[in-house]
């Protein structure tokens, strides 16, 4: 079953600690076959203790259950969504076009085009309508922006983030000094 809702890490409430067990993120994917794919910002949004449900929606297979999906979001207390989508990509742009809360697209490699397909059809989206678009296939950084956008009302988690990044410069400086050696 794919359906999962984490644990709840007392680092990602607000101060005001409104927010019950619910899940803050929603990861969904047009197919099964995404998933290699999508695990990756499942694999972050574990890492930084955010309450996550992840789902199959298909815009084209499933289409009343992407509405249901995308008009429920908000309600339920959902405050971001990723969605990763290949080919003919319509499900994170259907999504937006139902919820008012941030959509973020992850267009899915393909075979065919090398998920340029994908791509297109994810950013090429009309005035008011957005989707934040990652690049093909780098579902890390969708999970790592579905962070950064909760950060803003919880300073424990944007010191997690502030000790991400800092890890991350001290790799590359760790590797720059072993070259020199
Ligand atoms: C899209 O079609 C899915 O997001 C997937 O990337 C692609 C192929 O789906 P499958 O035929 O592998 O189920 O809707």
């Amino acid at each position: 079953k794919l359906l999962e809702v984490e644990a709840i890490s007392e680092d990602v409430l607000p101060e005001d600690g409104r927010i019950g067990a619910c899940p803050l993120v929603g990861v969904i994917m047009g197919s099964h076959s995404d998933l290699p794919t999508m695990q990756d910002a499942v694999k972050v949004l574990k890492e930084f203790g955010i309450p996550h449900e992840v789902d199959i929606v298909s815009a084209h297979r499933t289409p009343e259950k992407l509405m249901t999906y995308s008009q429920s979001a908000a309600g339920r207390g959902l405050q971001v969504i990723i969605a990763g989508a290949g080919g003919a990509a319509h499900l994170p742009g259907m999504v937006a076009a139902m919820t008012p809360i941030p959509v973020i697209g992850v267009p899915i490699k393909t075979s065919t085009l090398n998920g340029q397909d994908s791509l297109l059809s994810i950013v090429q989206m009309p005035r008011g309508v957005p989707v934040a678009t990652v690049a093909i296939g780098n579902a890390t950084n969708a999970g790592l922006l579905a962070v950064r956008s909760l950060c803003a009302s919880r300073p424990k988690l944007r010191e997690k983030m502030e000790e991400y990044q800092l890890n991350m410069k001290k790799m590359v400086e760790d590797v720059s000094a072993s070259l020199l050696e």
